[in-house]
Parts: C-alpha cells; sequence; structure tokens
C-alpha cells in the first residue's frame, strides 16, 4: 500500500503549559505519535559523538531557540524513523515546534512538501486570562500572575527534572523568547484560522477535556 502523507498539529504554548502532558494523554487515547522538540534536542545534547552538544547546552540553559537546521533534522528523521517501522503511524504532534520565524522558514523550506499541518494548539493560560483581563482592566497584574502557575509548575519539576532550564534565571528567559518569538507564530496561524486554544490553567482533567473536544470535533 501507499505510504501516507505525514499529518501533523502543531503543539506550541509557554514554558510550563503542559504541551507534553496533554500530549501524552492524547497518545493514551489516540494513534498519535508524540515529538517534542525540546525533548529530541535534550537527547540529541546527550548523543555521545553529537557535534552540537555544547551548543545545545548552552542555548537551553539561555531559554534561546537553537538554529533551526539542528532541529528540523531531527524532527525529519523522527518522522522517518517512526513510518519507516509502521507506516500506519503518520499522525504526529509536533510539541514545542515551530517557536520562531527561523523555525517556520526552516520547516518549509524542508518539510512543506513531505508533510500536512492541519492544525495548531495553543495551549495558554495566559491568552484566556488576558482577554478577562481587557474586561477587569487589571492586565498587568492578572497577567504576572498567570505565568506564574507555569513557573510554579516548572521550579516543582526541577526538584526532579535534572533539566538545566527550570530554575528561576533560565524560566524568566524561556518566557521572554515565548512572549517574543513564539507568540508571533501562533498569532500568524490564528489569522488563518488554524488554532485552537484551550486554557491550560487548570487541572490536567479539564484541560485535556477541552483537548479531547477539539479532537472529536475536528479528527
Ligand atoms: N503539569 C502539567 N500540566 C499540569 C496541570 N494542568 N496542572 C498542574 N500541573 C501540571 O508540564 C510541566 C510541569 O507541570 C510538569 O511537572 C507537569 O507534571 C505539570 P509539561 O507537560 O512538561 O509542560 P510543557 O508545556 O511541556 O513544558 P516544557 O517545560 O517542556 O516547555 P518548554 O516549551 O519550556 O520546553 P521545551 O522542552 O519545549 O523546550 C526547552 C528548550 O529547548 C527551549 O527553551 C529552547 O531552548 C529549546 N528548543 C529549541 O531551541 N527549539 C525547539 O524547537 C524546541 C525547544
Ligand atoms: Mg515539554
Amino acid at each position: 500500500a501507499l505510504a501516507m502523507k505525514p499529518q501533523v498539529i502543531f503543539v506550541l504554548g509557554g514554558p510550563g503549559a503542559g504541551k507534553g502532558t496533554q500530549c501524552a494523554k492524547i497518545v493514551e487515547s489516540y494513534g498519535y505519535t508524540h515529538l517534542s522538540a525540546g525533548d529530541l534536542l535534550r537527547a540529541e545534547r546527550m548523543r555521545e559523538g553529537s557535534e552540537f552538544g555544547q551548543l545545545i547546552d548552552s542555548y537551553i540553559k539561555d531559554g534561546k531557540i537553537v538554529p533551526v537546521e539542528i532541529t528540523i533534522n531531527l524532527l525529519r528523521k523522527a518522522m522517518e524513523e517512526t513510518m519507516r517501522l509502521n507506516q500506519d503511524k503518520f499522525r504526529f504532534l509536533i510539541d514545542g515546534f515551530p517557536r520562531n520565524q527561523d523555525n517556520l522558514q526552516g520547516w518549509t523550506s524542508v518539510m512543506e512538501d513531505k508533510a500536512d499541518v492541519n492544525k495548531m494548539w495553543s495551549q495558554s493560560g495566559e491568552s484566556v486570562r488576558e482577554r478577562v483581563d481587557e474586561k477587569l482592566k487589571k492586565e498587568r497584574v492578572v497577567g504576572q500572575s498567570q505565568s506564574q502557575v507555569c513557573i510554579d509548575r516548572c521550579l516543582e519539576r526541577g526538584k526532579s527534572s535534572g533539566r538545566t532550564d527550570d530554575n528561576r534565571e533560565s524560566l524568566e528567559k524561556r518566557i521572554q523568547t515565548y512572549l517574543q518569538s513564539t507568540r508571533p507564530i501562533i498569532e500568524l496561524y490564528q489569522k488563518q484560522g488554524q488554532v485552537r486554544t484551550v486554557d491550560a490553567s487548570r487541572s490536567v482533567d479539564e484541560v485535556f477535556a477541552d483537548v479531547k473536544a477539539v479532537l472529536e470535533k475536528e479528527g
């Protein structure tokens, strides 16, 4: 039989929004393969003989976005390997990518005719809160307390994750990068009506109920 073209959903959201957690739950119930760009980069950093180990290390600690040539190769290889082992596994959740213009251009030039991007999910308590804030005219205060939820999640995880960026200093940089570079990418897809937003500040199960509703309605 003819192999299917990979079908992709990009999953984006701020640090600690719960992208990885929700993707794992989707994999349990639906036939998707979860590829976290951050996990792939962390694995590449540890791989013996990797020429990019140090570079990845310093970018991650600084919350900066690794040059796309590196990330896109890891994603492409992971997708090809998955489909080589089982050609029915053509549906992918790509978590934490594309994070900026460079990522998006890299995806377009390498993957555009190799895979279809169906939609994007933005997992962010922020955007929902901000809409509420506009009404309350308290943007700043509530906005800050919102990203505090995600900071607290990452700091809590930092006690055992071994991640070099789950500390206050790196987290501040990760959030800055998200607001400056990643949000504009989400907005770009939003203009094309491609984004489904989920309020990620609630419990894991409440968030997943919304995620499931979108999946079942739109496939
Ligand atoms: N948790 C999750 N959901 C919860 C909920 N609803 N209620 C309470 N707790 C919840 O969750 C984070 C923590 O919160 C966990 O302990 C979880 O149990 C709990 P997780 O599901 O891991 O959230 P996630 O959104 O995946 O957070 P993560 O920290 O992975 O997000 P980042 O976007 O910061 O990290 P990522 O791994 O994607 O990227 C790391 C770095 O890699 C980047 O900063 C960048 O330097 C680099 N990178 C690139 O350069 N290019 C890329 O393409 C990708 C990454
Ligand atoms: Mg993650």
